[in-house]
């Protein structure tokens, strides 16, 4: 059957990723892992820009900013909101998850969600490279998907893993 897909391909692509500064302890190993993704795909350090803001709350402004700038084929938005005694955690994460939705939405850029939304610090420790994983490396490889589906999908060559690494026929 006729199948349209993108690959883990991350070469040739130029990313950007935005970060709150917010639960560091937590985002900077999500920044770590979505940066070891890209360059274990093919991806080149030099190709990725990080951008980061204060909390969660501020991501999806600054993602609009960051994908106007143009310049991206990819965007990881990683952060972490930690729930507290307050309904504070309610807002802040709705708004991040809403607001982000709706720069994916509205662009060509492809934009993958790698903001944790835990009850606890454990919880979110696990999802930051410890046992249940690193959400911002999935996150990294989600949007290298999505940015070779992108283009498969506009009819442009979709690199594939195995293209890179084929040698040349003579
Ligand atoms: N920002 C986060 O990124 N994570 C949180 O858990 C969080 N909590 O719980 O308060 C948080 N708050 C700050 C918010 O994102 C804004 O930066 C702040 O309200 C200033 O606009």
């Amino acid at each position: 059957m006729p199948t349209i897909e993108g690959t883990l391909s991350a070469t040739g692509l130029r990313f950007a990723i935005v970060a709150s500064r917010f639960n560091g302890l937590i985002v900077e190993p999500l920044i770590a892992g979505a940066m070891d993704a890209i360059v274990r795909s093919g991806g080149d350090a030099a190709n990725v820009t990080l951008v980061r803001c204060p909390g969660a709350w501020e991501l999806p402004q600054v993602a609009r900013k960051v994908v106007d700038r143009g310049g991206i084929d990819a965007l990881i938005v990683l952060g972490a909101v930690i729930r507290g005694a307050t309904p504070h955690f309610d807002y802040v994460a709705g708004e991040a998850a809403k607001g982000i939705a709706q720069v994916a939405m509205s662009t060509d850029v492809s934009v993958s969600f790698g903001v944790l939304t835990t009850d606890t610090i454990e919880q979110a420790l696990e999802r930051a490279g410890t046992k249940a994983g690193n959400k911002g490396f999935d996150a990294a490889l989600a949007a290298i998907e999505l940015a070779t589906l992108t283009r498969a999908l506009a009819g442009g060559p979709a690199p594939s893993a195995s293209s890179a690494k084929k040698p040349r026929s003579k």
